[in-house]
């Protein structure tokens, strides 16, 4: 079965811890400090792979974690860096944080790289802390905690030409015909679940892939039978061609049907009905279909939509519809591309997201992401823990803005679950 959304969990490798350490030798009682810095945490980067056509890998493994960076050692060892991981996925792949669902990259190319989470910086070892007053420093920094997601992968197709209609109509019939693709097919509805994507080969021109989309009914573009699910699919295609039963076998109009198929692609995304679209009038082969592609052409034709009968079982008007297909697609513009519209991710600016302090019952709170993961990767029980900790409430700009907020000696401050007492 093709998978085309999933979750998974990734995080980035985190810092190695720099090492408190004194160089020790005979006969040298006090030797300076020779800490070693910790090494840098792994990478977590995604890269498109055109040999990946569904997201179907992800359904087993679901966690991914980049090495972590090694402690610093003593005599100025450097902890090792850990080991990035690289995560490939089909072209053509977004991926979401799941929780805002904010896009944090959109793979459209093969080989595309993408760093999604950059490794904690390793800690300095305590040779970096000696100040010509401080010769002994007993502090080294810790490493950085690096991020960690859930994320969603959603694979939107990107193929050349997507075939669009309602269930039933011959869509997969089609794609089997014209290209090695062996859809199922058969006489009922939503036969076809997930797109089926087949390569038609150049003899219309250049090659272009083909998508047979599930059937679409009314009410898609608000997600009945799931609608959003097949919609997305429909977004990535250049060309459309729009199949309906020209026969219309089961007794509904084929001009109507057209007509319901394009209000959901323009109710979904108004954009898709600006692209180039070919009707094909499938089914001629059952007498009396003649009479509805006379009445599909003069509704549509003038709308800018060709008409073209065929009968995809007998193999009928099949090459004039591909080469009209064939046609477009050369003419198409180069620059036009589907990807989504997204803010960069910015980690750094995530990382700097300021905090905010609230005065409850007399208790200054202070929040905010940074805070908080400072919070996690300092030991604030140590004396020398909490002393960092307050350079960094000083350098961060915290320890004034709780003074503009009126704070006084003795006054309590809580971040998380931490909550000590202000004194100058
Ligand atoms: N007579 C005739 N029957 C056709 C033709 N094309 C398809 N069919 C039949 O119509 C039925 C549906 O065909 P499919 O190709 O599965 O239709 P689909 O549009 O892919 O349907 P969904 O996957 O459910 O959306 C099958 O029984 C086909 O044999 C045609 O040109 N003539
Ligand atoms: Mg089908």
């Amino acid at each position: 079965m093709f998978v085309d959304r999933v979750k998974i969990h990734i995080k980035g490798g985190n810092g190695g811890n720099g090492m408190v350490s004194f160089f020790r030798a005979k006969y040298i009682t006090h030797g300076g400090p020779d800490g070693g810095d910790g090494g840098r945490g792994g990478d977590v980067i995604f890269v498109g792979d055109e040999s990946m056509g569904t997201l179907m890998d992800f359904r087993y493994k679901r966690i991914f974690k980049a090495g972590n960076g090694q402690d610093g050692g003593k005599r100025n060892c450097f902890g090792k860096d850990g080991e990035s991981i690289t995560i490939k996925v089909p072209v053509g792949t977004v991926i979401r944080e799941a929780e805002s669902g904010k896009i944090m990259a959109d793979i459209t190319k093969h080989g595309e790289e993408k760093i999604l989470i950059h490794g904690g910086k390793g800690g300095k070892g305590n040779q970096h802390f000696a100040t010509p007053t401080r010769q002994a420093p007993r502090y080294a920094e810790q490493g950085r905690v690096a991020k960690e997601y859930d994320v969603i992968l959603e694979l939107k197709l990107i193929a050349d030409v997507g075939l669009i209609g309602f269930p039933n109509v011959g869509k997969s019939t089609l794609l089997s015909m014209v290209t090695n693709a062996n859809p199922k097919i058969a006489n009922y509805h939503f036969t076809t679940l997930s797109p089926n994507l087949g390569v038609v080969e150049g003899r219309y021109g250049d090659s272009f892939v083909l998508a047979d989309i599930p059937g679409l009914v009314e009410g898609a573009s608000e997600g009945v039978g799931l609608g959003h699910e097949f919609l997305r699919h429909v977004e990535r295609t250049k060309v459309f061609i729009h199949v309906v039963d020209a026969a219309g076998v089961e007794g509904d109009d084929p001009v109507e049907n057209v007509r319901k198929i394009n209000q959901e692609l323009e109710a979904y995304n108004p954009e898709l009905l600006k692209r180039p679209q070919v009707i094909a009038a499938n089914k001629t082969d059952i007498p009396g279909s003649e009479e509805n592609v006379e009445r599909l052409k003069a509704a549509y034709e003038n709308e800018g939509f060709a008409v073209y009968p065929i009968s995809a079982a007998t193999n009928t008007g099949l090459d004039e519809l591909l080469t009209k297909v064939a046609e477009i697609l050369k003419n198409y513009p180069e620059d036009i591309v589907f990807e989504e519209e997204y803010e960069e991710y910015d980690e750094v600016a995530v990382d700097q997201e300021p905090f905010t302090i609230d005065i409850e019952d007399g208790v200054y709170v202070v929040k905010g992401v940074g805070v908080e993961k400072m919070i996690g990767y300092t030991n604030i029980d140590t004396e020398k823990g909490f002393a960092f900790f307050q350079r960094y409430l000083k350098e961060k700009g915290i320890i004034e803005a709780l003074e503009e907020k009126g704070i006084g000696e003795g006054d309590t401050v809580r971040i998380y679950d931490m909550e000590f007492e202000f004194w100058k």
